[in-house]
C-alpha cells in the first residue's frame, strides 16, 4: 500500500454501539456549621428537589456524613459542584460538595 492509498490509516472496523457517557454522583458532605435550612435551600434551588425530598436528603447527610444529591454526566455534575461551593462561599458557610464516578 502506498501513502497515496486513499484509505491509508482509515479504520475499517468500528464498534457496533457507542459507549454511554459515564455518570457522576454529586455528593454533599456534612459539617457542624452550615444551617440545615441552607442545605434544604441548596437542594431545592440547584437539584430541583421538593421541600420533602430536600429535607430527607439533608437529614441523611446530617446523620450519615454524606449523601447523593443527583447523578449527572460529567459537565453537569461539575457545574452543580461549582454552583454549590460558590453559593456556600457567598453565604460564608463551609458546606462542601464533591463528585464521584458512579
Ligand atoms: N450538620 C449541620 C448542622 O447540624 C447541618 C448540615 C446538614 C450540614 C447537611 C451540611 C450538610 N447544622
Amino acid at each position: 500500500m502506498s501513502t497515496r492509498d486513499p484509505n491509508y490509516g482509515t479504520v475499517l472496523e468500528h464498534k457496533p454501539e457507542l459507549k454511554k457517557p459515564s455518570m457522576y454522583k454529586v455528593i454533599l458532605l456534612n459539617d457542624d456549621y452550615t444551617p440545615m435550612d441552607f442545605v434544604v435551600y441548596i437542594l431545592e434551588e440547584y437539584f430541583y428537589k421538593s421541600r420533602e425530598e430536600a429535607t430527607r436528603i439533608m437529614l441523611h447527610v446530617h446523620h450519615r456524613g454524606q449523601g447523593i444529591c443527583g447523578v449527572y454526566p460529567y459537565d453537569i455534575a461539575e457545574t452543580k459542584v461549582a454552583q454549590v461551593i460558590e453559593a456556600a462561599r457567598r453565604n460564608e458557610h463551609p458546606l462542601q460538595c464533591i463528585m464521584e464516578k458512579e
